[in-house]
């Protein structure tokens, strides 16, 4: 299937490329096995890192590839295409360490950055709680400062690669009265004294880990705070303007590979004499994923290119996050139904992108929360 590579540069059409070869040779024949067996597939993160295809957006001058927002968009889309559970795992780092490109002081870059780029290591983001996940500022753990380390009590749920992170980027509360104002980021290394409590079982992206882990009285030194204290919530809030786009990229992949597989099936498949592409209850259908398809790139793209260019994207990263997202439930969805009662089997691959499709519309800020952002930035624009 074509892409519109119109407004990429040539060093960007051979990004998409080497990723797509990548997601075609490495990702694609072991996907639905990994999905079937919830295969945490270690060898293709080794692979993926030694090519660049993880930590895209660390700088060079620590060590990574130094790519900017739209060339890791264009890096997500083919592995979102691929298999986004194990694109989920792969792309973790960037979230995991947004906090540190943000908001850490030069050494901590230098430390914490620079370690992804020195060995095949994995990083985690540390947000959401049992009982605060679209409230961030309802969270429960606290970081106690105690001379000069801070100890650290809570858990901390859903969290991608929860199981194999070297370290973890964690929201706390360093004042617990002062909600939004009263909570700090840190990293903490897993051997620190990370407890690692539950592996989740998933309806979908089954390929990536999802882990809830807890700190008892863990202590690190006060030097792995990033940032103010008391700041992090505005530092988690920037996190997620410049991931989301990520996962948007990711959606429209997902969206592409099923619409894919829908033409394919729908110019084999004969009812009433023709393909069943011919008729026009299906070509609409067709239609509908194709545009869905197109304005979830442009929506990221243009988010990215915001980005790119040290403009804010609040409001277009979560219009990317919440278009990309939908359409990819809706497309992978009508993907089903074109393969009729064949899509209801696992057999037949439409069936995964459908269950990978849901968490899309849920992690890194739900479908409404989306929603309350564009709504709040479009009704009460920032001056
Ligand atoms: N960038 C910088 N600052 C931001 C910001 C952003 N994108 N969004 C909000 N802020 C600031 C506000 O300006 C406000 O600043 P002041 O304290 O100076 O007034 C402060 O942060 C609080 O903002 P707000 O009142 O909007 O906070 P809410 O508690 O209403 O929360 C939502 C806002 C709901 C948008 C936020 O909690 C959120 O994004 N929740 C979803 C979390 C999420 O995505 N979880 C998934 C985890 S990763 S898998």
């Amino acid at each position: 299937m074509s892409v519109d590579h119109t407004a990429l540069t040539d060093e960007q059409k051979a990004i998409r490329e080497m990723a797509h070869d990548f997601a075609e040779k490495e990702i694609r024949p072991i996907a639905w096995e990994c999905d079937r067996d919830g295969t945490f597939p270690t060898q293709v993160f080794e692979k993926a890192w030694e090519l660049g295809l993880m930590n895209s957006h660390v700088p060079a001058e620590y060590g990574g590839p130094g790519m900017g927002n739209l060339d890791g968009a264009i890096i997500e889309e083919e592995m979102g295409w691929g298999c986004s559970g194990i694109a989920t795992s792969l792309s973790c780092n960037g979230l995991a360490v947004a906090p540190i490109t943000i908001g850490a002081n030069e050494e901590q870059k230098k430390k914490w950055l620079g370690r992804l780029t020195e060995a095949p290591l994995f990083a985690s983001f540390a947000l959401t709680e049992p009982n605060a996940g679209s409230d961030v500022s309802g969270m429960k753990t606290t970081a106690t400062r105690v001379g000069d380390k801070y100890v650290i009590n809570g858990s901390k749920c859903f969290i991608t690669n929860g199981e194999y992170a070297d370290f973890y980027t964690v929201f706390a509360k360093t004042d617990k009265d002062a909600g939004h104002r009263g909570i700090s980021c840190f990293v903490v290394p897993r051997d620190a004294g990370v407890i690692i409590d539950k592996h989740e079982d998933k309806m979908g992206q089954r390929a990536s880990n999802t882990a809830t882990i807890t700190f008892n009285d863990l202590e690190i030194p006060a030097e792995n705070l990033i940032g103010e204290e008391n700041k992090g919530f505005k530092l988690a809030m920037a996190t997620l303007d410049s991931t989301r786009p990520g996962v948007a990229a990711m959606a429209t992949g997902v969206s592409r590979a099923a619409m894919e597989f829908a033409i394919e099936y729908s110019r084999e498949r004969v009812q009433f004499g023709v393909p069943i592409a011919m008729h026009q209850a299906i070509s609409f259908m067709i239609a509908d994923m194709a545009t869905k398809v197109h304005l979830s790139r442009l929506a990221t793209h243009h988010a990215a290119r915001l980005m790119d260019a040290g403009i804010r994207s609040t409001l277009e990263s979560s219009h990317a996050k919440r278009y990309a997202a939908d359409s990819a439930m809706e497309v992978t969805t009508d993907a089903v139904q074109v393969f009729g009662g064949y899509g209801f089997i696992k057999e037949y691959k439409v069936e995964k992108l459908m269950r990978d499709a849901k968490i899309l519309q849920l992690y890194e800020g739900t479908a409404q929360i989306q929603r309350l952002v564009i709504a709040r930035e479009t009704l009460l624009p920032r001056q």
